[in-house]
């Protein structure tokens, strides 16, 4: 039949989550063979939303079967079929975008405006562009043959649990190759649920396999014979002893890690705009963001101005329920996020940094954190150096652009940047000489597919989005 014939799902918004969600392994929604199960909390409110399968060795490697049978049929494909599959599933993560965006909310804690309005449209968008390019393979390296790799094994995190899926599977089926994925133990159910729009998408058969488990099951994954490429974003702790374990194997390697972001704004930038973008900067999803603009280098001269003028704004934030469209910063993901937070929080204060936050009201069940200020930091200071991803933003000041550079290059991380300033000429040369995969200028946390996105140093390598992203999927003979 037509691939372009399909009955979408009526748009729903009730989030139809499972008591119990199974293994989606060769086109068949399975039982673990470890017959093993462990709860999914809400952050919410601290509740038990579902039973979510730990995947073991058999089940990993009945995964890995499955998708080096599929990948026989799948990579022979004319790209254009592959496309119209693609194409397919985008359109139903549109019709069903409500439905999910409410289950990735009441699963992963970030607010219902972000689900929706970010995280669902998105994770669509990232399989249209990845549809448009599966029969334009040739453009993407002119004069060579882009050959899929084969099984790809894909492990992702926790804050973004839909968005890094796609951004996982779409540049993988593009060119050619099938997919074991992994999400994060805290949020597997938008992942296991996204099994039914590949059902209904009619996608092939082990194509994509998707096992929940711990890191456990990311290991299996990782040192799997049939693995022929690990795509990886989460800690740059795991992804040093992926890296460690995959030394010499043959398997490509893509690594997308943690971050400790520099905004830097000038004194000459649009305060109103900058004021708001060092807001999203932090705050979007509660701080779980690689590229969160942790560190503000905020120029000495309006240091004070600008400070005060971030407190009255964190002030009227609207912290709390993430399900309530009006929610600005949700909860925080688990109970171990929550803890590790108020740990750095903690070393802050001890170091001798002037904590601020809010007065403001948090829900009693879930796991909540006000959204804080440090000023009187130092670059020696814990919260100037480690990733806390959580609403916590470190204020440092500099005097001169060489200061700025300095100051925002000191880490060992080197995901992204902004900058605040009237000048163009400014914008082009701190960009080139700040150390990170993505520089934002009068802006911060832009997305689009068409744009790489990754690290320099300890924030990984590799390039996920854009052409860089879908070439990480193939090799070129
Ligand atoms: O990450 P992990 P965690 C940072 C952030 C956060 C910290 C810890 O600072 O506070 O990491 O988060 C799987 N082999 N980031 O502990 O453990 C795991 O099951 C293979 C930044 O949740 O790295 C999950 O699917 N896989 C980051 C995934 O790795 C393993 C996003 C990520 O979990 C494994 C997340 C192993 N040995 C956390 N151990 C970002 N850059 O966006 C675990 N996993």
């Amino acid at each position: 039949g037509d691939l372009w014939e399909f009955d979408p799902a009526p748009e729903s918004a009730s989030p139809h989550i499972a008591d119990r969600y199974q293994l989606f392994i060769g086109g068949k929604h399975v039982a673990p063979k470890s017959k093993k199960y462990f709860d999914s909390i809400s952050p919410r409110d601290g509740k038990k939303l579902s039973s979510i399968p730990q995947a073991g060795k058999a089940d990993v490697d009945a995964a890995f079967a499955a998708a080096k049978k599929a990948f026989t049929t799948w990579s022979q494909l004319p790209g254009a079929e592959r496309g119209k599959y693609l194409f397919r599933i985008a359109r139903l993560l549109q019709d069903r975008s409500r439905e999910f965006a409410v289950a990735e909310t009441l699963d992963g804690g970030k607010p219902i405006k972000e689900s929706r309005d970010f995280d669902l449209p998105m994770a669509a968008a990232h399989f249209f562009y990845h549809a448009g390019w599966a029969d334009k393979l040739e453009y993407a390296a002119p004069g060579r043959t882009l050959k899929p790799l084969g099984v790809i094994g894909q492990i992702i995190p926790w804050n973004f649990p839909m968005l890094m899926l796609a951004w996982k599977i779409a540049p993988a089926l593009a060119t050619g190759n099938t997919v074991v994925i992994k999400p994060a133990e805290t949020t597997s159910v938008t992942a296991l649920k996204f099994a039914t729009i590949l059902e209904q998408a009619g996608l092939p058969p082990g194509v994509v396999n998707i096992i929940s488990g711990d890191g456990e099951t990311g290991k299996l994954i990782v040192d799997h014979p049939d693995a022929a490429k690990i795509a990886f974003t989460g800690s740059t702790e795991v992804g040093k002893l992926i890296q460690k374990s995959l030394a010499g194997s043959g398997k490509k390697l893509t690594l997308e890690l943690g971050g400790k972001a520099a905004n830097i704004v000038f004194d000459d930038a649009p305060i109103d705009q900058a004021v708001e973008g060092v807001i999203n900067g932090i705050f979007f999803n509660q701080g779980h963001v690689c590229c969160a603009g942790s560190r503000l280098l905020v120029q000495e001269s309006i240091a004070e101005e600008f400070t005060a003028r971030l407190k009255r704004r964190l002030a009227v934030l609207r912290v709390g329920d993430p399900l309530d469209k009006n929610t600005d910063v949700g909860a925080i993901n688990s109970a171990e996020q929550l803890a590790k937070i108020k740990e750095h929080v903690q070393s802050g204060v001890d170091e001798g940094a002037d904590m601020h936050q809010p007065a403001c009201k948090l829900p009693k069940n879930g796991y909540y954190f006000a959204p804080t200020l440090f000023t009187g930091v130092a670059q020696s200071h814990r919260i100037a150096n480690e990733e806390i991803f959580g609403p916590v933003l470190s204020i440092l000041t500099f005097r001169t652009p060489e200061e700025a550079i300095e100051k925002a290059n000191n880490t060992p991380f080197g995901l992204s940047a902004g900058i605040w300033t009237d000048k163009g000429s400014k914008i082009l040369s701190m960009a080139s000489k700040l150390k990170a995969g993505v520089v934002w200028a009068n802006t911060y946390n832009q997305f689009d597919p068409s744009s790489p996105f990754g690290g320099y140093k300890q924030s990984g390598f590799g390039r996920e989005g854009g052409k860089h992203g879908l070439l990480d999927y193939a090799s070129l003979v």
